[in-house]
């Protein structure tokens, strides 16, 4: 090997040896192989080079070439090797390490039981609606046909709240209907919501709080029945509290919103207060098919639709789903209560057998 290629031979070992990394191998590579690379700029020589050297010159530049390519390709093997090995010892996990500590929240069981309730009905095709909590006197009563006198409508029932001169007063809303009633105003049919909220009513003892909570649901098609308001409950009941034989009970009652209207119980052992045992029943929820009138309120032709709702307290489903005996202690924000009954924000709610 003449001495210029020995000594392209010996510099492109050293660079590469030097390369602590690909991006500085490349440029190596570049500077030796690439378009205007030194080995490049000799091959483009040999054609000045004198004829009877020729020959020698030319298999003396293809073994460096490929020497060098050799050399360069071994060193990007050795390099990605070490880049790799790089990688695993900083990723490395180390399984025996204890968990980390929790983080510091619950998640509190009224917040729960409504993520619960919409992973049930959201997989029956169910969506959530919102409303505000102050409500005019219409969206919370009228447009349910709730009638002027009836005792809802009470002040001792009621938050009335002080209106602008000559308006009706505002009311915190009594229950979560009038977000039903805004939805059917505002979505297009067919529709399938669920509704879940603060409601407030001027009640205060052992078993009553000024706020609280419900769950109500609508559902308005072309042909909606009761045979679909009774399987949608049933399947609803057994999934939350996780009974897939749980014994369903419809019962005849009135709403003005609805016509006609039941009461849905369960079966339970009031002795052991165990639910799906025993022959006693236990009344969850009130429901029954969207009276006419209501939907002719808000627009909608009663005789090209229909539909059933539905509504049941937060609270009350909550303590019997537990076992907490106790109403009062759900706002007290006492760390040891929630401590107790809070449920880990890292396991969320999900579709338990039966949904
Ligand atoms: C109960 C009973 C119920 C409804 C709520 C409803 C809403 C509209 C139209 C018709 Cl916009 N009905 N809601 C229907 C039946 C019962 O709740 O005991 N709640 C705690």
């Amino acid at each position: 090997m003449t001495d210029d290629l020995a000594e392209l031979r010996a510099e492109t070992d050293a660079a590469l040896a030097a390369c602590a990394d690909l991006r500085a191998w490349d440029v190596v590579r570049v500077s030796v192989l690439g378009r205007n690379g030194r080995l490049t700029a000799l091959l483009k020589e040999l054609g000045k080079t004198p004829a009877e050297q020729r020959r020698e010159r030319g298999a003396a530049l293809n073994r460096l070439k490929d020497a060098l390519a050799e050399a360069i390709e071994s060193r990007r093997i050795a390099l990605e090797a070490a880049e790799l090995e790089t990688r695993l010892a900083a990723e490395r996990l180390d399984p025996s390490l204890p968990p980390r500590p929790m983080p510091g929240g619950l998640i509190h069981p009224i917040s729960r039981t409504m993520e619960e309730m919409a992973a049930i009905f959201g997989a029956m095709g169910f969506e959530i609606a919102e409303g505000p909590d102050v409500e005019t006197d219409w969206h919370n009563f009228s447009a349910l046909n709730i009638p002027a006198h009836h005792p809802a409508r009470d002040d001792q029932d009621t938050f009335y709240l002080t209106a602008p001169a000559g308006a009706p007063p505002p009311v915190l809303r009594t229950h979560t209907s009038p977000v039903q009633i805004r939805t059917m105003l505002e979505r297009p049919l067919p529709l399938r919501v669920i509704v879940p909220g603060r409601t407030y009513r001027a009640d205060h003892d052992a078993t009553h709080s000024p706020m609280f909570h419900q769950c109500e649901g609508l559902v308005i098609d072309r042909d909606i029945t009761l045979a679909h308001l009774k399987g949608c409950l049933i399947d609803f009941l057994r999934a939350f509290f996780a009974a897939p034989n749980l014994p369903v009970r419809f019962r005849a009652s009135y709403f003005p919103f609805t016509e006609p209207s039941m009461e849905v119980d369960i079966g339970w052992d009031r002795k052991s207060g165990e639910l799906g045992k025993g022959s006693d029943w236990l009344e969850i929820l009130g429901s029954g098919m969207v009276h006419p009138r209501v939907l002719a309120n808000v627009g909608i032709d009663p005789r090209a639709w229909q539909g059933f709702a539905f509504g049941m307290g937060i609270e009350r489903v909550t303590m019997l789903k537990h076992g907490i005996p106790d109403l009062r202690p759900f706002y007290e924000s006492d760390i040891r209560w929630l401590r107790h009954y809070g449920f880990n924000p890292l396991a969320p709610a999900m579709l338990h057998e039966g949904a």
